[in-house]
This record gives structure tokens, sequence and C-alpha cells, in this order.
């Protein structure tokens, strides 16, 4: 019996991709709020959808997926196709190969390599510990990288295919957020890009979403 979508995971960031992503879909959901270092995530019951112990977790009926990059996207391509979402899927080969080129770079060159590191060693240093060296070197490999795609980013008009917003943008211009708030400063076209993005509708009811905690 499917209780259709559940959403498990609010105020993250990497929850806020999928609420954003489910919103833009126009997607009805249901949504557990629960939280990073609160306990709730090592629950037996969560542990037993996510043995990460991490969120965001998406349930679709009986389908189970974590990881936010690959949660996007299988809102995207399995609900992009028959709905009225002014979004974009990839058309052919050299689009999709397009956005897995933003999403890699904002999944691994930004979020993972240098942005949870920072996160974890300069604004969580009683649970992971000090590590000022390595949170310098993050932040100016993050700087690095920025600055490397900003005037790509100052080429795209609205979205990276155009005037529709795609699963690689809800990537992209959450990542591009999450550094700001880690100290990294945003060239203007990013910045630009960002703005664009989280003043859709969509994305302001994800928001929102994402911050109730007594919602369910
Ligand atoms: N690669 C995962 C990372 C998930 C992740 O690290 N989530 C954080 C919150 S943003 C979390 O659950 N942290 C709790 C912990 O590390 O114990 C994704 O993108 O979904």
């Amino acid at each position: 019996m499917s209780d259709g979508i559940i959403l498990w995971g609010a105020i993250s960031l990497r929850a806020l991709r999928v609420h954003w992503a489910l919103q833009e879909l126009g997607l009805t959901y249901q949504f557990r709020p629960i939280q990073s270092r609160t306990g709730e995530t090592l629950t037996a019951e969560y542990s037993g959808h996510n043995p990460k112990q991490k969120i965001p977790t998406l349930q679709d009926g009986d389908f189970t997926l974590t990881e936010s990059p690959a949660i996007v996207n299988y809102l995207f391509n399995n609900y992009g196709p028959n709905s009225d979402a002014d979004i974009h899927l990839p058309q052919n080969a050299v689009e999709q190969a397009r956005a897995d080129e933003w999403s890699y770079f904002a999944m691994m060159e930004l979020d993972a390599h240098s942005l949870y590191l920072i996160r974890r060693h300069k604004f969580l240093p009683e649970i992971y510990g000090e590590a000022p060296v390595a949170v310098a070197s993050a932040a100016e490999y993050c700087l690095k990288q920025i600055n490397a795609v900003a005037p790509a980013i100052a080429d795209i008009k609205d979205y990276i295919f155009g005037s529709k917003i795609s699963a690689a943008d809800i990537l992209l211009a959450t990542t591009l957020d999450f550094a700001e708030r880690y100290e990294v400063e945003l060239p203007p076209s990013c910045r630009a890009y960002r703005d664009r993005a989280f003043a859709r509708p969509a994305f302001l009811a994800a928001k929102q979403r994402n911050e109730d905690l007594d919602a369910n």
C-alpha cells in the first residue's frame, strides 16, 4: 500500500533542494520534519529508511531514495515528463552531459570537497574538531572554483537551459548559496543567478515548508 510521497528532513539546505523540486513539480507530499544533530536521524525507524542516518530521505510508495542530487533528479525525471510544470528536462545526450557537468561540479567541487569541510570544522568544531589550515585551504579552493565558472554563469540568461529551470539549476543555485553562507564571497554573476532562482514562487514555498517544524 503506497503512502504517496514522504520527505524526511527539515531546515537543512540539502533537504531544501528536495522541497524545491517537489514544489516546482507541483507534487503533494507528506513531510517528516526531522533535523540533523537532534537524535531524530538515529531512531530505529529512520535508520531503516536511511542507514547513513542523514537527511534528506524520500519515500515514493515502496521506493526509498537518499542523496539530495539523486532525489532531485529522480523527481524531475519521473514526474517532469507528464507534468504541466514550467521546467526543463535534458532533451538529448549533450544536454544531459551539460546538466551532469554542472551537477557534479556543484556536488563534488563545491559541496563535498570544500563546503562540507568548512561547515564541519569551522561551524561545528565541538563535534568535528578545529582544523583552521584545512578550513582556509577549502575556502580558497572553493572561491577558485567559483571564480572559474563565474563567466559561464554570467552567460546564463535565466537558467542553464534558458527560461526554464532544471534539476541542475536547483543543485547549482543551492550550493552557491551554501558557499555564501559559509563566508565564501560570490562573484556578482553567481549572486544574480542564485537570487533569480531563489525568487521563484516554488523556491519560496519550499523554504517555508523546509522550516515548518510543526508540519506532517
Ligand atoms: N550527500 C548527502 C549529504 C546529506 C547530509 O550530510 N545531510 C546532513 C544535513 S544537511 C545531515 O544529515 N547531517 C547529519 C549528520 O551528519 O549526522 C546529500 O546530499 O543528501
